[in-house]
């Protein structure tokens, strides 16, 4: 039996064509279908009930932002789940780890691995019997520390998947630093880096312009590979709302997903008792994969077709004062506009020039434009051009820095953007060093560290010693699994602190540590008294959390004490490091984040429970450009094609792809019920003529490998062949399994984000 397959749900294994809305009874019965009737009990409503509210706890799921002005039960099915994931009444205790071994535990799939509850005791492996034992925490902490002197520090990786808090992230970097390193890679890196980068270039601020207000105000928007049904269900609210307006929304999607084709708010009384769905895209647009660049300078030309001709009545379609005031590039990009033909535009896109001209009539009428976007153009070879071509479009039009418009890369996890303002960075020129100097009284360390690609380079290469998780599932989200896995168990040491136990705690290094941690949702006391923790959202607001259930285990520790004991048991005595006190009471730590960012941070205790939390500001926004330049920059892609490869024979692109029943490497069940793929996960999605063409049957068993033509055989498999509406020449497959066919090597140019939405492969068959 293949991993994948073991104990699986396997029983009603079929898919179905879903015709009904996203939202609606559907996501009821979503949640129901896993968590059983228990779901509904007083105790787990009181908890959602307390959900992204102020004085309330927020959500573990995505980073979509809070309202001030929230509903009743302001979570949506997939922040239900993630909850009710962490509240679960399962443990997985010692006497679990006593009846397995780890080489057992290695053929469960992730599912069944996470299903086993929450982790109760800290543990260390042991290699004699391949098994994970409890240990005492002082145990794990002397020993690591003690690990830890002994290496170079330039050797150990802290990696932080972007969930841990504000106060738990900003001491976790200042670990890193006063140890030695800037090894502080981030999920991060594996998701919106891309933005990170190219806004950074191109606008002078790494993240998104729009805040809630814009939504209301906003008189189009236009939507580039971001899955809002499933990633970020309560962004359709706000958009349902726009619909409702009379807002044209403009998709470029190679799949048909349903929550931006039509929504049911089941929240909605109404709604839900008549069945009425709002339709949500007014166009929507199946691009080829990797051919956004191509439709956006389609777009483009289009708008200078249109400028002609208004010039030619005394009229502008350019927003000419802006361009003039706030950009430059301008010239050299309106040549490229000009000087490609609408038959390239076509060809790399795969849309008509009709279809992409009706797009750009919208975008030529509307006033205040909106441009939303994820994966679909941050995980690709050429992603930095694809968000950088984005940029360029909303300039053509001053759809930057105006009321009702703006650039909104939709961040994924709850803590992500936080993390990396507060200073888990790579980068050392991100980070005030000197002020972090000025602060502890050390000279924390200049030179770059590794990022996740680098990381796994190093790891490969046999130059990283140490790996610490903090959160997440490494071994799994990355690329490249097999010699990954391999080179892994070469490492001296590996810690991970977890909640629930997953595939990259049972691929260790020679110790191996698993230090199990409380959850946010959980209530947090400390010698002062309970705690609240706080993150930012996509729409860079903080906002506090308070946990308040019970925690799963009277031995876990919070993620804030954990580093801190970690950093004291491993650094040299340093009365500016006063790791316990911080413990004690975290509002001493928003102090020191307070000093260390004083214009984002300043009086940050006081006002970490505005409602709907406070905005730290982005000059972009106020038409102030960070960049080299001081403007607005326009680029000319040197490519249409955004997948970093040429179309042959035989080769398909695969797309990656996440299911409303997961949450990353998470999965709660096997239903994909917003695309209408019930009771597994080994599918192939393929456009029928490509299953005809290649003279497959549908439900036949088939195998990818990778097409990266570098001598490695990568395959991953069997699947089951699935007619889908995909463009031609692209299929789909699920995130993480299909990881083994990703090369370390593929990935965005500029900012090493793996290119996990076009990867090359053949079929095996
Ligand atoms: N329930 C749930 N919520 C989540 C997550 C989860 O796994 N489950 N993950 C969280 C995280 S960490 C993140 S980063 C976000 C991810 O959220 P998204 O950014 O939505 O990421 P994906 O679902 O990977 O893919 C996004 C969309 O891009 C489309 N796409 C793929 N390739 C292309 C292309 O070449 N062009 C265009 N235009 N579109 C393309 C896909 O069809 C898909 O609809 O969600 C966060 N929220
Ligand atoms: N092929 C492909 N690969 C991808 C992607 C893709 O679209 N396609 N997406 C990429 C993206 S966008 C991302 S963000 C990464 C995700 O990579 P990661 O962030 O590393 O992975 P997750 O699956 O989110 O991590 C889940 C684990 O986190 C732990 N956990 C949960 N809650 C807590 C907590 O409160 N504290 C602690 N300490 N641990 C906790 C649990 O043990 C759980 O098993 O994957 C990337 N990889
Ligand atoms: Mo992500």
């Amino acid at each position: 039996m293949s991993q994948a397959d073991h104990r699986s749900p396997q029983d009603h294994e079929h898919t179905v064509h879903y015709d009904g809305p996203s939202g609606g009874w559907g996501s009821l019965r979503g949640i129901a279908r896993i968590f059983g009737k228990e779901w509904a009990t007083p105790a787990a409503l009181e908890t959602l009930a307390r959900q992204n509210k102020p004085k309330g706890f927020m959500c573990v799921s995505c980073s979509w932002a809070k309202p001030a002005d929230y509903h009743t039960f302001e979570f949506c099915e997939n922040g239900a789940k993630a909850t009710l994931w962490e509240l679960t009444t399962l443990r997985c205790t010692p006497d679990f780890f006593a009846q397995h071994t780890v080489v057992e535990l290695l053929t469960w799939n992730d599912y069944d691995l996470e299903q086993q509850g929450r982790l109760t005791h800290p543990l260390r492996y042991d290699p004699e019997s391949d098994k994970y034992q409890p240990c005492s925490w002082e145990e794990a902490f002397h020993a690591i520390g003690a690990e830890l002197r002994r290496l170079d520090p330039t050797s150990v990786i802290f990696y932080s998947s972007g969930r841990a808090s504000l106060e738990t992230s900003y001491l976790y970097a200042l670990f890193a630093r006063a140890y030695g390193n800037n090894n502080l890679p981030d999920s991060s890196n594996m998701c919106h880096e891309t933005t990170s980068v190219a806004l950074k270039k191109v606008i002078g601020a790494g993240v998104g312009t729009v805040v809630f207000d814009d939504l209301k105000n906003c008189d189009a928007m236009f939507f580039f590979g971001q899955n809002t049904g499933s990633n970020s269900p309560r962004f359709l609210h706000p958009l349902q709302d726009a619909a409702k307006r009379g807002v044209p929304i403009v998709t470029f999607n190679p799949v048909r997903e349903k929550g931006l084709i039509a929504f049911t708010n089941p929240q909605n009384p109404a709604e839900m008792l008549t069945g009425s769905e709002t339709p949500i895209s007014t166009q929507y647009h199946q691009v080829r994969l990797g051919g956004d660049i191509a439709v956006m300078l389609g777009i483009c030309k289009h708008v200078f077709a249109a400028d002609d001709a208004a010039k030619a009545e005394g009229k502008r379609v350019l927003d000419v004062p802006f361009i003039e005031q706030h950009t430059q590039g301008f010239g050299d990009f309106e040549a490229k506009v000009r000087g490609t033909s609408w038959s390239e535009i076509e060809a790399k896109s795969g849309l008509s020039q009709g279809a992409i001209e009706r797009a750009a009539e919208i975008y030529v009428k509307a006033d205040r434009v909106i441009g939303v976007y994820g994966m679909g153009l941050t995980q690709h070879v050429h992603g930095f051009e694809n968000v950088a071509m984005f940029v360029n479009m909303l300039l053509l039009k001053g759809n930057i820095g105006r009321d009702g418009t703006g650039i909104s890369p939709v961040r994924g996890h709850s803590n992500v953007q936080g993390q990396r303002t507060v200073g888990i960075s790579e980068k050392p020129e991100l980070v005030p060093l000197d002020k972090i100097a000025e602060q502890f009284g050390f000279d924390p360390p200049r030179d770059k560290g590794m990022n996740t690609v680098e990381a796994c380079e190093g790891i490969l290469s046999g130059k990283v010693k140490a790996f610490f998780g903090l959160g997440g599932n490494f071994v799994r989200a990355i690329p490249e699994r097999e010699a990954m896995e391999r080179a892994w168990r070469k490492m001296d040491l590996t810690v991970q602190i977890a909640t629930k136990l997953n595939r990259s705690h049972l691929v260790n290094g020679r110790t191996a540590y698993l230090l199990p941690c409380r959850g946010r949702t959980e209530q947090d006391m400390q010698a002062s008294g309970p705690q609240a923790v706080s993150m930012e959202d996509t729409f860079s607001c903080i906002q506090g959390s308070i946990g308040l259930r019970k925690p799963a285990s009277e031995h876990l520790k919070s993620e804030v004490d954990i580093v801190a004991s970690l950093a004291e048991a491993t650094l040299p005595p340093n009365p500016r490091l006063k790791w316990r006190e911080w413990v004690d009471n975290y509002a001493l730590i928003r102090d020191l984040i307070a000093q260390t960012y004083p214009d984002e941070f300043h009086d940050f205790n006081e006002r970490m429970f505005t409602p709907g939390g406070f905005y730290r500001g982005n000059a972009a926004r106020e038409r102030i450009w960070k960049t080299t330049s001081g403007k607005a920059e326009f680029t000319v892609p040197d490519t249409l094609d955004a997948a970093g490869f040429d179309d042959a024979p035989g080769r398909y692109r695969l797309l990656t792809m996440r299911s409303n029943d997961q949450f990353n490497t998470t999965i709660y069940g096997f239903s994909d019920r917003l695309r209408g793929i019930e009771g597994t996960r080994q599918v192939l999605l393929m456009n029928p003529d490509d299953i005809a063409k290649a003279g497959l049957q549908e439900g036949q068993m088939v195998s990818l490998i990778s097409d990266a033509q570098d001598g490695i055989h990568r395959e991953a498999g069997p699947l089951k062949v699935t007619p889908f509406s995909l463009p031609a020449g692209c299929v789909g497959s699920y995130y993480p399994e299909m990881n083994p066919l990703m090369p370390l090597s593929h990935h965005d140019q500029q900012s090493k984000t793996p290119a996990a939405k076009s990867i090359a492969v053949r079929l095996k068959i």
